[in-house]
C-alpha cells in the first residue's frame, strides 16, 4: 500500500522545480495554491500535486461558480421545500443540524475538467486537469428532508435551486436574470448518500463551496451539487432548466436519432499526477508513476499504465480508497529506458461495469465529459 507520505514525497520533494503543464511551477518549500482562472465569478483550479492527497484540503478544493458569490446569513437563511409534496417545509440550519447526520467521502469533478487539452479548443473555462477534488461532506440525506415533506405519488423530478443569480450574455442567452438550478430524478434523490451538506471536512461550509447548505450528488458531475441551496421544488413533470438543456448537456444517438441529454454521471477516468508533463526523468532508473482514478456511480476496478505510447499496458497497483464515490490512488514502478529521448505515458482506468476510458475524444460530448486517455510526455535524460 502506498502511504500518504510516500505520495507527498514523490509529488513535492525534488531538487528541480516541477514544471506544470499550465506553466505553474512548484518549488519544494513553496506552499501549494489554487490556480485562479477567474476572480468573478470565482474559478479556482486545484494544483495537480495536491491531487496526491486522499482528501483535498478545503483551501485547495477546486471552485466553480457561475455568478457572483452570494453572501448568505446562516441565521436568517431558510430552505424551502414545495411542489408535489404533502406539506411545504421551511427549515433553518438548526432544524437540519438536529436531523440525523451523515458523512461521506466524495470525488467531485467538473464536467469541463481537462478541457484545455482538447484540440481544436472548445468554449468554456479552460481547465487543466485540476477541476476535480475529494472531500468529506457532512449533512443530512436529501431523502430524509423529502420524506418529512412527504413525496406525492405524481412526483417526477426534484429541482434544487441556489441563491446565486445572473444573466448569461453569451449564446445561448437567458431571458434576463436566472438562478442556478438543476434537477434529480426521484430514483437518484432517494439514494442515502445524496446529501444536503453543511460541513466540509470538519469545518463549516466555506462561502465559495455553498455556505450555509449545498447538495452533494455522488457519482454525478459537479454541476448537480447545487451550492447556496435555498429552494427544493418537487415537480410533477420532467424539469428542463437552462443548466440541463441549453448548457451542461451532450448529444446522444439512439438508433441513429440525435437527442440532447442532460449531463449526469461521471465517466471513468484516471489522471497521472507524477511525473508531470515535460518533466525530466533519469535513464535506467526506477520511477514511480502515480495518479488517481474515479468512476461515476460504479467503482474503479482496474488501472493500466503504458510507457510506450499505448502499445503495451501493465496493471497498476490500486489503493482501496475511501468508498465507491471516492477516487482511488494508484502507482506503478517504471524502469526507465537506457537511452535518452521522449516517452509518452498513459493511464487507462476500467470501472466495475467494464467501461474503459476511450482512447479518442467523442465530439458528441460537445465541451463536456472529457475522459479519454490523456497522454503525458516526459523526457528521459
Ligand atoms: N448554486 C450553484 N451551485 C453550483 C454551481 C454554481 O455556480 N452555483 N456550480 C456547479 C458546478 S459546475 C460545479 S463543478 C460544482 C463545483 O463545486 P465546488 O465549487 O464546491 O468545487 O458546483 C456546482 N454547484
Ligand atoms: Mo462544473
Amino acid at each position: 500500500m502506498l502511504t500518504r507520505r510516500s505520495f507527498l514525497t514523490a509529488a513535492t520533494a525534488t531538487s528541480t522545480p516541477l514544471l506544470f503543464g499550465d506553466g505553474v511551477s512548484l518549488l519544494a518549500n513553496e506552499p501549494m495554491r489554487r490556480i485562479e482562472r477567474s476572480a468573478s465569478p470565482v474559478l479556482l483550479e486545484t494544483p495537480i500535486a495536491a491531487l496526491a492527497q486522499p482528501i483535498t484540503p478545503n483551501e485547495l478544493h477546486y471552485v466553480r461558480n457561475h455568478f457572483p458569490t452570494p453572501m448568505l446569513d446562516g441565521r436568517t437563511w431558510r430552505l424551502r421545500v414545495s411542489g408535489a409534496v404533502e406539506r411545504e417545509l421551511e427549515l433553518s440550519l438548526d432544524d437540519l443540524r438536529r436531523m440525523t447526520s451523515r458523512t461521506v467521502t466524495i470525488t467531485l469533478e467538473c464536467a469541463g475538467n481537462s478541457r484545455a487539452s482538447l484540440e481544436p479548443s472548445v468554449r468554456g473555462v479552460q481547465w487543466g486537469n485540476g477541476a476535480v477534488s475529494t472531500s468529506e461532506w457532512t449533512g443530512v440525506s436529501l431523502i430524509d428532508v423529502l420524506n418529512r415533506a412527504g413525496l406525492r405519488g405524481n412526483a417526477v423530478d426534484v429541482v434544487l435551486e441556489g441563491a446565486d443569480r445572473g444573466e448569461i450574455t453569451a449564446e445561448p442567452r437567458t431571458p434576463g436574470v436566472i438562478q442556478f438550478a438543476r434537477s434529480l430524478p426521484i430514483a437518484k434523490a432517494r439514494q442515502q448518500d445524496v446529501l444536503l451538506a453543511y460541513r466540509m471536512r470538519n469545518a463549516e461550509l466555506p462561502v465559495n463551496h455553498g455556505f450555509p447548505l449545498r447538495a452533494i450528488v455522488p457519482g454525478w458531475y459537479g454541476m448537480s451539487s447545487i451550492k447556496w441551496l435555498t429552494r427544493i421544488v418537487v415537480t410533477d413533470r420532467a424539469y428542463n432548466g437552462y443548466f440541463q438543456s441549453l448548457d451542461y448537456s451532450i448529444f446522444e444517438r439512439q438508433q441513429g436519432i440525435v437527442t440532447v441529454t442532460p449531463l449526469t454521471e461521471m465517466q471513468v477516468k484516471s489522471l497521472i499526477i507524477s511525473p508531470v508533463a515535460r518533466h525530466r526523468v533519469a535513464p535506467n532508473s526506477e520511477h514511480r508513476v502515480q495518479g488517481v482514478a474515479w468512476a461515476g456511480e460504479s467503482a474503479v476496478r482496474r488501472v493500466e499504465i503504458s510507457v510506450d505510447g499505448g502499445r503495451t499496458w501493465a496493471d497498476a497497483r490500486l489503493e482501496i480508497g475511501a468508498g465507491t464515490h471516492a477516487w482511488r490512488r494508484w502507482d506503478h514502478v517504471w524502469r526507465t529506458p537506457a537511452q535518452a529521448g521522449r516517452v509518452t505515458l498513459m493511464a487507462r482506468a476500467t470501472d466495475a461495469r467494464g467501461n474503459v476510458q476511450p482512447m479518442q475524444r467523442d465530439t458528441d460530448r460537445r465541451n463536456y465529459m472529457i475522459n479519454h486517455v490523456l497522454p503525458v510526455e516526459v523526457e528521459v535524460r
